[in-house]
């Protein structure tokens, strides 16, 4: 038997582990009458990482009726992507609007 130590009755406290996650956002796309759907599914593709057959529903999705969710994602990935979506479709002149909604 080893000597009694005054440590020998206390519980090992594992460390606290970082278990909370980052709030995440959805980024919507909403339907106009002008952005041609090539466009809004070349943007789906090009930004969103979508093939061409989810772009496609995606995009029929906002025009059908009125707002569809493009992706979800932290909140810089969402405004990053939400911007290039937007600025993508100015440099044509088109009207496309992403907004961004909290999950
Ligand atoms: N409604 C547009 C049209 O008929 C197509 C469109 C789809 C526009 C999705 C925007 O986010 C949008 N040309």
């Amino acid at each position: 038997m080893g000597a009694a130590h005054k440590y020998d009755n206390l519980a090992v406290l594992e460390p606290r582990v970082e278990t909370r996650k980052p709030p995440l956002f959805k980024v919507m796309m909403l339907n106009d009458d002008y952005t041609p759907m090539e466009m809004v599914v070349e943007i789906l593709k090009a930004v969103f990482n979508k093939t061409t057959e989810e772009a496609n529903r995606t995009m029929m999705e906002v025009h059908n009726r009125g707002a569809a969710v493009c992706g979800i994602y932290t909140r810089d990935v969402a405004e990053t992507k939400a911007d290039l979506a937007v600025d993508y479709a100015r440099r044509e002149e088109h009207p496309l609007q992403c907004v961004l909604e909290k999950e």
